[in-house]
């Protein structure tokens, strides 16, 4: 079986470091990216890291990975919040999906609590920042392993 694992982040995650660090932490996408990569690889998981501003690039993504990865792990961003679009690509995927947060959405405005990609996600980590990701990629290599 594939050991590909999508790295999916939505808009706006690409400022990640550059303003409201007491939100989303102080590291820049490059850094987290570069730590989950290490840590894939640790567990023997092949990471494929990708971020888009753009709701279609994303499905795009969601798409190939059908055929392609064993799991996503997807910070939707705020698209989680109003996209079926995402959500219905997801549901064409058939392994893990695991949806990060980094910051905890329930804590915060109220159209942050609801999410349409936690309907099929297998699992939902909010609020543990940046490291969110690593908890999610240590949950697919227990899954998948
Ligand atoms: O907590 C999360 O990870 C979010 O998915 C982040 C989204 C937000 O819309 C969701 O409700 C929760 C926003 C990402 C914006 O990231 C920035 C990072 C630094 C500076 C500005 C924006």
């Amino acid at each position: 079986m594939s050991k590909i694992v999508y790295l999916l982040n939505g808009p706006n995650l690409n400022l990640l470091g550059q303003r409201q660090p007491e939100i989303y932490g102080a590291e820049t996408l490059a850094d987290v990216e570069s730590v989950c990569a290490r840590l894939a690889a640790e567990l023997g998981l092949d990471l494929r890291c990708l971020q888009s501003n753009h709701e279609g690039q994303l499905v795009d993504w969601i798409q190939a990975a059908r055929g392609t990865a064993c799991s996503i792990v997807i910070n939707p961003g705020a698209y989680s919040h109003t996209s079926v679009a995402l959500l219905d690509a997801l549901n064409a995927f058939d392994g893990p999906v695991m949806e990060v947060h980094i910051s905890n959405i329930h804590k915060r405005e109220a159209f942050r609590h609801h999410s349409y990609v936690s309907q099929r996600a297998d699992a939902v980590i909010a609020g543990c920042g940046t490291e969110g990701y690593r908890f999610a990629l240590r949950r697919i290599a227990s899954l998948v392993g």
